[in-house]
């Protein structure tokens, strides 16, 4: 045999990898070049793979778990070995704790000199690190075998409780040869990756029966409500039911944040009122005080509320995490509700109206009152003449994107920019992380085509801002909004010594805009609404990649948001 008729007949790594991945519908990689991936990159996109470069490994990965969460499959990140996976490892620890599916893909160095502590180019033992930072991993040593490791890899991200995964190529692999007929025949196209999960009839009915005596009952929705897509299911028994709900964050917009029935203006009143709380693909963590003191009605912060709960979850593990659980039901969302508007039967009795009621005169004040603040036009901008805008260009394309943070910028925006639509606002998420900016947006624009619209503290952006040139290089639909208020929080911090300043302060007046002129985008300041509203107007329209400088008054604001009270607070007074 010639050595091209033995070419001819065999297949490599590199390809077993990227047959693997088409096979199983997986069409972008997000990713950041170098040995031992750059040829892999450079045939994944010969064989038609959308192959999307940034310029550091944690926007590629974050770019992947938003991708995971918007698109319903696993996002893909690859990076080189040590240095270039510890980059990626924060993105994929950050998607594991929101439940988004992406699988970090990182080339490795040779085994026999890893093992042995040899030295080896960028050694490290990736696969030990990664463990216990995601939800699986897994290492391929033979060629045979990656249609296995792509296989446990869709399917650890995407079942259960979707998460990260993290998959360990050696570079030995990539140039492994075997002969093509035997590597077809390895690759496995996952049946079902993601199967349903029928919640137990008696758990039903429990929580059914719950809901039926409740006087005052809510309804949360969380980020796992709108990435299990059941969107036509949850409408159906919120509107049934005619239970007053919350949205999470990531959940506004599965109903419009408009409906009559959404309780968000009235937060702090539902939360401490309600006698039956129904979580749906929410966690009772932090984000809501865990389920005990002042915010549920309790006296100290260590005390329940006089609340009963039921929880849908595909976690089984989820109810009682905090507090007790009287009606758990385990399943997938879209199996668990629509057997809750099943078994709800006819001539449901909606909530009585003295709740309701209630919940709608509290509606009506606060939203007047925020109606009134948002028609300042105050100059410098607060946060809330600057939301203003963006609040009238959601309404106005629902289809957008928004990706969101900050501390101020995301706490005022989360409640003034209302979403009208499913899994279109991406954020902080569990962590409150900083940095997932420009990874969101450029995925949110890279999976859908959309309009993206990223409002970003000048601190947060600062975190991912050289992506902008990314974004300049692919001419995504990307507006990036800086909330500029010279510092992390605001800019007015002194130190008392009169040295350096303060930890929390920036360059003043910096020149954000300048950032994207640099790579051939529109980069806009906007110290006034009207200059905003214009730039933002452009910026949709035209589809350009473009960086609004939007100048706040850099007294606005409170330090950390609304958690200022997790800062800890010395015991001792200087
Ligand atoms: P939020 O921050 O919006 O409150 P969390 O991230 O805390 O939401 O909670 C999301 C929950 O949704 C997790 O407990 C997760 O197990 C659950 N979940 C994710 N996808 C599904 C699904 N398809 N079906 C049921 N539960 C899901
Ligand atoms: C990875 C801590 C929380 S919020 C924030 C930081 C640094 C920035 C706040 O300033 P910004 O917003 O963005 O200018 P604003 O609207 O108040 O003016 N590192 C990581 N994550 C977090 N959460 C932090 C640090 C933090």
């Amino acid at each position: 045999m010639t050595n091209e008729t033995q070419a001819a007949e065999s297949t490599d790594g590199f390809h077993l990898v990227i047959d693997a991945l088409k096979l199983n519908g997986i069409d972008t990689i997000y990713t950041l070049p170098g040995i031992p991936i750059t040829d892999f990159l450079r045939m994944a996109q010969a064989e038609g793979m959308k192959v999307i470069s940034f310029r550091h490994e944690q926007h590629a990965g974050n770019a992947a778990a938003a991708h995971g969460f918007i698109t319903g499959k696993p996002g893909i990140c690859f990076t080189v070995s040590a240095p270039g996976f510890l980059n990626g490892l924060t993105a994929l620890a950050n998607a594991t704790t929101n439940c988004f599916p992406m699988i970090l893909v990182s080339g490795s160095s040779e085994r026999e000199i890893v093992d042995l502590q040899q030295g080896d180019y960028e050694e490290m033992d990736q696969l030990a690190i990664a463990k216990p930072l995601c939800k699986a991993a897994y290492r391929v040593l033979h060629a045979e075998d990656i249609g296995v490791g792509i296989a446990r890899s869709i399917r650890s991200a995407l079942s259960g409780r979707p998460g990260g995964v993290y998959l360990d190529l050696p570079a030995k692999l990539f140039a492994q040869s075997i002969p093509r007929e035997a590597g077809r025949k390895s690759l496995i196209q996952v049946v079902d990756p993601a199967p349903k999960q029928i919640p137990a009839r008696d758990s039903l009915d429990r929580a059914v029966a719950l809901l039926k005596g409740a006087k005052k009952p809510l309804v949360i929705l969380g980020k796992g409500a709108a990435y299990a897509r059941a969107d036509a299911e949850i409408a159906k028994f919120i509107e049934t039911t005619g239970v007053p709900y919350l949205p999470m964050s990531m959940a506004k917009g599965l109903l419009p944040d408009t409906h009559p029935q959404c309780a968000s203006a009235a937060r702090s009143f539902v939360l401490a009122e309600a006698d039956v709380v129904m979580l749906v693909g929410a966690r009772l963590n932090w984000l809501l005080s865990h389920g005990k003191g002042k915010t549920w009605g309790a006296g100290s912060s260590k005390e329940a509320g006089a609340k009963q709960f039921i929880q849908v979850d595909i976690s089984p593990m989820e109810a009682d995490s905090n507090v007790a659980t009287q009606a758990p039901v385990i399943g997938d969302i879209g199996s668990c509700i629509s057997a809750m508007n099943a078994a709800l039967g006819a001539g449901w009795a909606k909530p009585p109206s003295d709740w309701t009621g209630a919940i709608a005169e509290r509606k009506d004040k606060n939203l007047t009152k925020m109606a009134q603040t948002l028609a300042k036009d105050t100059n410098p901008m607060s946060f809330q003449t600057a939301l203003s805008v963006i609040r009238d260009k959601i309404k106005e394309r629902p289809d957008a994107i928004l990706v969101n943070e900050g501390a101020n910028t995301l706490d005022f925006c989360r409640s003034i920019v209302d979403m009208y639509e499913p899994r279109k606002r991406i954020d902080v998420g569990t962590w409150g992380i900083m940095g997932i900016g420009m990874g969101y947006a450029v995925a949110a624009a890279v999976a859908t085509g959309k309009p993206v619209i990223a409002v970003c503290g000048d601190s947060a952006f600062g975190f991912s801002g050289m992506e902008v040139e990314t974004v300049c290089r692919y001419e995504l639909p990307v507006c990036v909004v800086v909330f500029n208020n010279n510092g992390v929080y605001g800019g007015t911090d002194v130190n008392p010594r009169g040295t350096e300043v303060a930890p929390t302060v920036f360059v003043k007046d910096a020149k954000y805009e300048m950032l994207m002129q640099a790579f051939g985008g529109v980069g806009v300041r906007a110290a006034t609404r009207d200059e905003l509203r214009r730039a933002i107007d452009e910026a949709v329209g035209s589809g350009r990649p473009t960086l609004i400088n939007a100048i706040i008054d850099e007294t606005a604001g409170t330090e950390s948001g609304r958690i200022t009270s997790l800062n800890p607070s010395a015991a001792k007074k200087k």
